[in-house]
């Protein structure tokens, strides 16, 4: 389901906040994501050899992928409802070439909400991280159905 304006934009709201320091945000989640969930570090071969939180903190490569994860996220919210043209390039690669299930996407997504939060904590009020979660699910949903159509279950 869809988002009304006024959720749109609570999210785009909060994204103006983000996007001026798109590579700290970047790391931060890509970090964070390899902490609490290091089966998905497995996923990359660029990443694997970084063992401590030290080495993920300071390796340019990891902020370069986060900015490149948020950037593409980015370009995604700000289509709206319309997101489809943006999306399939990406469930396309993710899906046959990198195969990371839905459920890492989940991962990731409850984890850019919380860093957002950590970061903002008086922009980011209970309307605002209501509106994104709806947002990120909306991708997510949208991700796992173009998903099934190339052929990935997800
Ligand atoms: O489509 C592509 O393969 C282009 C590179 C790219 C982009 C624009 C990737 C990407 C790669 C290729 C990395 C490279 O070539 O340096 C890989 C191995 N991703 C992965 C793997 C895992 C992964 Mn993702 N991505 N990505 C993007 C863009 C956006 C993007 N990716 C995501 C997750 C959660 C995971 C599992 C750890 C991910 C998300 C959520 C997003 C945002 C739309």
């Amino acid at each position: 389901m869809g988002l009304s304006d006024d959720e749109w934009n609570h999210v785009l709201g909060i994204w103006a906040k983000v996007e001026p320091e798109l590579p700290v945000y970047g790391q931060a989640v890509i970090v964070r994501l390899f902490q609490v969930h290091p089966e998905t570090q497995e996923r990359f071969a660029k990443f694997k050899h970084l063992k401590t939180i030290d080495e993920l903190k300071s390796s340019e490569e990891v902020k370069k992928h986060g900015t490149t994860v948020l950037t593409a996220l980015g370009r995604i919210l700000k289509l709206k409802n319309n997101h489809e043209p943006e999306l399939k390039p990406l469930a396309k690669s993710h899906a046959t070439e990198h195969k990371i299930p839905v459920k890492y996407l989940e991962f990731i997504c409850e984890i850019i909400v919380k860093v957002i939060a950590e970061k903002h904590p008086s922009d980011f009020g209970a309307d605002s991280q209501a509106a994104m979660r709806k947002a990120l699910e909306l991708f997510r949903n949208d991700m796992a159905s173009k998903y099934k159509e190339f052929g990935f279950q997800g």
